[in-house]
C-alpha cells in the first residue's frame, strides 16, 4: 500500500488548502482533493500559486505580498482637475490610476500652490 497525503481543494483549482493538515490515504478521494497544500485561499480559484499578481490589494499568487511586483507610482490630489497635483498633499503610492483628481507628478505638484485657481 503506497499512502499519499491529500489535502481539501473546495475551489478546485488544483491547490490544496494552505491551512489543511492533510489525511494520508491509499486511494486518490478524487475531485475536490490536491496533493499540496499552498492555495492561501481555498475559497477563491482565481487566488493560488500559479495565479498572476493583479492590483487589488490581495496576495494573488500565495507568496506572502500583496500586489508584490507591480509598478507602484505617488499620485496627488488634482481636485481642480488642471493636472497639477495639491502641492500640501503628502502622495498615495498605487499600482493602478485612480483617475482623475489625481496627478503623478510631483515636480508639477511642488509648482502648483494654489488648488482653487
Ligand atoms: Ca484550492
Ligand atoms: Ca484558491
Ligand atoms: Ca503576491
Ligand atoms: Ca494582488
Amino acid at each position: 500500500m503506497i499512502f499519499i497525503t491529500y489535502y481539501a481543494d473546495l475551489d478546485n483549482d488544483s491547490y490544496g488548502d494552505l491551512s489543511d493538515i492533510g489525511n494520508s490515504l491509499c486511494n486518490d478521494p478524487g475531485v475536490g482533493f490536491s496533493i499540496n497544500n499552498t492555495d492561501c485561499n481555498d475559497g477563491n480559484i482565481t487566488i493560488n500559486p500559479a495565479a498572476t499578481e493583479s492590483c487589488n490589494g490581495i496576495d494573488d499568487n500565495c507568496n506572502g505580498t500583496a500586489d508584490d511586483g507591480l509598478i507602484f507610482i505617488t499620485y496627488y490630489a488634482d481636485l481642480d482637475n488642471d493636472s497639477f497635483g495639491d502641492l500640501s498633499d503628502i502622495g498615495n503610492s498605487l499600482c493602478n490610476d485612480p483617475g482623475l483628481d489625481f496627478q503623478l507628478t510631483i515636480l508639477i505638484a511642488m509648482i502648483k500652490c494654489n488648488q482653487s485657481y
